[in-house]
């Protein structure tokens, strides 16, 4: 069953009677453009297959009553909150972000009644593919809708004020200083696509993306060395890329051009100079990733992924012993590009190989985390699938 349909028989167990609406939204993966989002950069992602799924219908006494579909097979209720008592530090655990959610909307003052909220999940947690974003960009819409302020609807938001909004949850609320990418991928991809989005404009374009047309599967690996924003050098190395731009005298490291690396380079402490580097040569790769894509030469973006990879590595400094050894391994067995993906320190990497080596080259790996007695690494391929959207 997918996650909306069982989204929906549960709510009906829980609360004896339908859900009003059903809404889903999937995880990401970033095709290339690592950090470049807080940077005011380019971006490339595509939405997963795999969705979070909210089951709702309003309730009349301003509470947030939230369920979710545990691992063992059962429904955990947590408490019930107040919607007007919501403030950042009040909640905890997974269900901060559906309460962060709620608060961001309360502040920005849209009209919230309460709400009865049945959550299921099959996006990998932990797992760098944005399990977070595609529970909190669900819960937006599905409480949007309790106030008929769903996308489509007069005087609704954009997409793009709701992954603020989303951003301002995750940030203030849960306590995360991620950045635009994965709310607007969970909200804003189609299917066989990656989607360009300039963070700075604001502006995004669809880019066709089909690997098999092309011969070729994009994997996922999962290297189940778990992530967390909160907890790792994520911060410090946004805050690092915000002190260079401060040194530099610029709004954001977008405004360094390539080819003033040089030039730009030794103005600054030398322990922010690597930052600086992968973030003004990230974009340049996103852009020449996008000129491949558009002619249609999907596996000469194999180079662009492994300088991406080298550059999070050396430069930027957020891969994982594991992360590497995903992308070693790949590459060795014939893939024609790997890197890691999303914020980095743990979750998961992508390999992008002909479909004739998809099994030499997924035994390689397996075989090279046995070799080092890792637990065995998650492998999927990855089919640009559809973003957020109302199922029932
Ligand atoms: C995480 C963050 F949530 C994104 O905003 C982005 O910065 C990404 O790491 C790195 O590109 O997924």
């Amino acid at each position: 069953m997918n996650p909306a349909d069982r989204a929906a028989a549960l709510f009906a167990d829980e609360h004896g009677s339908a859900a009003s609406a059903v809404w889903s939204a999937p995880g990401r993966v970033n095709l290339i453009g690592e950090h470049t989002d807080y940077n005011d950069g380019f971006v490339l992602p595509f939405a997963l297959p795999h969705r979070t799924a909210v089951a709702i219908r309003p309730r009349p006494d301003r509470l947030l009553s939230v369920g979710t579909l545990g691992s063992d097979g059962r429904v955990h209720r947590a408490p019930v909150v107040s919607i007007d008592e919501l403030s950042p530090g009040t909640t905890t655990g997974w269900v901060a972000y559906p309460a962060g959610v709620a608060w961001a909307l309360r502040e920005a003052g849209f009209p919230l009644g309460g709400a009865d909220l049945v959550i299921v999940g099959e996006v990998p947690t932990g797992a760098g593919l944005s399990s977070s974003h595609a529970l909190e960009c669900a819960v937006a819409l599905a409480l949007l809708d309790t106030a008929q302020l769903a996308p489509g609807e007069p005087n609704a938001p954009s997409l793009g004020e709701i992954a603020r909004l989303v951003q301002r949850a995750e940030n203030d609320f849960a306590g995360a200083p991620t950045g635009l990418l994965d709310q607007t991928a969970s909200l804003a991809c189609t299917a066989e696509h990656a989607l360009f989005y300039d963070v700075r404009s604001g502006d995004s374009e669809q880019i066709p993306f089909d690997p098999r047309s092309a011969g070729l599967e994009l994997l996922v690996i999962d290297t189940r060395v778990k992530h967390s924003h909160s907890e790792s050098g994520y911060g410090q190395r946004r805050q690092g890329c915000e002190r260079a731009a401060e040194l530099l005298g610029i709004k954001a490291l977008r405004d360094v051009p390539g080819d003033d690396l040089a030039t730009t380079l030794p103005k600054l402490p030398e322990e922010l100079r690597p930052l600086v580097r992968h973030i003004v040569t990230e974009n340049g790769r996103v852009l020449a990733t996008v000129d491949e894509l558009r002619a249609g030469r999907y596996a000469e973006i194999g180079p662009l992924l492994i300088a991406s990879h080298t550059s999070l590595r050396d430069d930027y400094r957020v891969s994982s012993p594991e992360l590497d050894l995903v992308v070693d391994s790949a590459l060795a067995a014939g893939a024609l590009g790997s890197r890691m993906i999303g914020g980095g320190f743990g979750g998961s990497a992508i390999a992008l190989v002909r479909l004739d080596d998809r099994h030499r080259i997924e035994r390689a790996v397996q075989d090279a985390f046995e070799g080092r007695h890792l637990a065995a690494p998650r492998l999927f391929t990855a089919v640009p699938s559809a973003g957020a959207g109302r199922d029932r």
